[in-house]
């Protein structure tokens, strides 16, 4: 839908306004000792996953409103990732959900993928609903569960996610239970949590050598007494007894409100357990709402840590992921707009002037810290995510090019208005 062609006329447009706001950045950055090349690459080489269920118009439980074209199958996920990485030149991998995609032809799938230069991420199971004709329900919870057989099927589709996986070259397997109890007294808490980490265990057993087992954790929802893993800390604790390929997964939707979440990335990193991130923002809760439209500014706190930790730990590398949903937006702008979000907290966070910083911390010269964190965090780093991205081929500015292509019309003429994304 979007050709070299298209791409460079855009850019030819607006290469002027760009190159004057990049050379102005450059010239202040470098006064500073920063090399902008070195910057410019680091931000082109980051990729963010996409989730093949953020394709499609979500919705909460008072309603969907769809807004045409969305993908109805597996094929036509990829090529929508395919259109955003075209544009952005940094969505290059796409995340599938087990059952919600069953992949028919895998040879066919890795070679559309291939097409589109993306790759699999993390596969995620999922035993938090039921599926038609399911031999068993997970009313009461799936690797907690109290009968043996209950757990046995969900350590099961677990594997199969694995095998599914392993055909496609994905290397992560990501869990989030929706396990946990409504009311006090229906679960012995400490039983759920045994019996989950036995069912874990059996699942680890499965995973190859290159994969890493990622996993969430979140306090409420669906359950609002207790979750079996409703914090990092038991998250932490389970990846912890399971072994050196489990690691926990921060996502930024699955916190009361005020945890100070980068500190917990800090910690994270520090014991080397940081796996993967699930990428959102929210007001109240797991709103699932388009990065950065809510709290930049923790966005960069994060980031901040992220990038020290990149650095001076030896947490191995981190897997990036978007994971939220649309209720209002044309998803394909949303995500657009998500992975400029991750982009220029990242790139705040390669401006901050670290020598400076330790130095202030050493004297405790505290209003010193926050002018240095803050001085970059007020920097309009816009123009270096634009150029990473036309060093890679790809849109100066992706969402104006995805209107002007009229991209979602050709969409809803091809796949038809009421195409409703399956998995939903
Ligand atoms: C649920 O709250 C989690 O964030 C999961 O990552 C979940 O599997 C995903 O959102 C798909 O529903
Ligand atoms: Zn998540
Ligand atoms: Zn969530």
């Amino acid at each position: 839908m979007i050709t070299d062609q298209d791409i460079s006329v855009h850019n030819e447009q607006k290469f002027k306004v760009h190159s004057s706001e990049i050379q102005h950045l450059e010239t202040k950055l470098q006064d500073k000792g920063f090399d902008v090349k070195n910057i410019i690459s680091d931000l082109a080489r980051f990729q963010v996953a996409i989730p093949s269920w953020a394709l499609g118009t979500g919705g909460t439980r008072f309603g969907r409103f769809p807004g045409g074209g969305e993908p109805t199958s597996l094929e036509e996920k990829i090529a929508d990732v395919g259109l955003l990485h075209k544009l952005n030149a940094s969505s290059g991998a796409i995340s599938l959900h087990i059952p919600w995609d069953i992949p028919e032809n895998t040879n066919q799938l890795i070679a559309l993928a291939k097409e589109h230069n993306l790759a699999f991420d993390a596969v995620n199971s999922n035993t938090f609903q039921d599926q038609p004709n399911a031999e068993v329900s997970y009313k009461f919870g799936s690797l907690c569960h109290i009968d043996p057989g209950i757990r046995k099927a969900a350590v099961d589709h677990n594997k199969e996610v694995i095998r599914i996986g392993k055909e496609l070259d994905s290397k992560a397997l990501t869990i989030w239970l929706a396990d946990g109890s409504t009311f006090p007294g229906q679960h012995n808490l400490r039983g759920a949590l045994q019996r989950t980490h036995e069912s874990l265990a059996s699942i680890y057993d499965d995973l190859p050598e290159d994969w890493k087992l990622l996993l969430e954790y979140k306090p409420y929802e669906p359950n609002f007494y207790s979750m079996v893993i409703p914090d990092w800390g038991t998250s932490f604790l389970l990846v912890s007894k399971l072994g050196e390929k489990a690691r926990t997964l921060v996502d930024l939707g699955h916190h009361l409100p005020n945890t100070n979440i980068e500190q917990i990335v800090a910690v994270l990193m520090s014991e080397s357990k940081l796996g993967g991130f699930h990428f959102n923002d929210s007001k109240y809760g797991d709103d699932d709402l388009t990065v950065g439209s809510l709290k930049p500014y923790q966005m960069f706190l994060i980031f901040n840590e992220l990038v020290d930790g990149m650095r001076n730990t030896q947490n191995p590398e981190i897997s990036w992921m978007i994971d939220a949903s649309h209720n209002l937006k044309d998803p394909l702008e949303d995500l657009l707009q998500s992975v400029e979000a991750i982009l220029i907290a990242y790139a705040q966070a390669l401006i901050v002037d670290r020598k400076s910083l330790a130095l202030a911390q050493e004297k405790n010269d505290v209003a010193r810290a926050q002018e240095i964190l803050q001085d970059a965090y007020r920097t309009d780093v816009r123009p270096l995510v634009a150029a990473a991205r036309m060093q890679s081929g790809a849109a100066l500015d992706p969402i104006s090019l995805y209107r002007s292509a009229e991209v979602r019309s050709r969409l809803v003429k091809e796949r038809g208005l009421h195409a409703v994304a399956t998995g939903l």
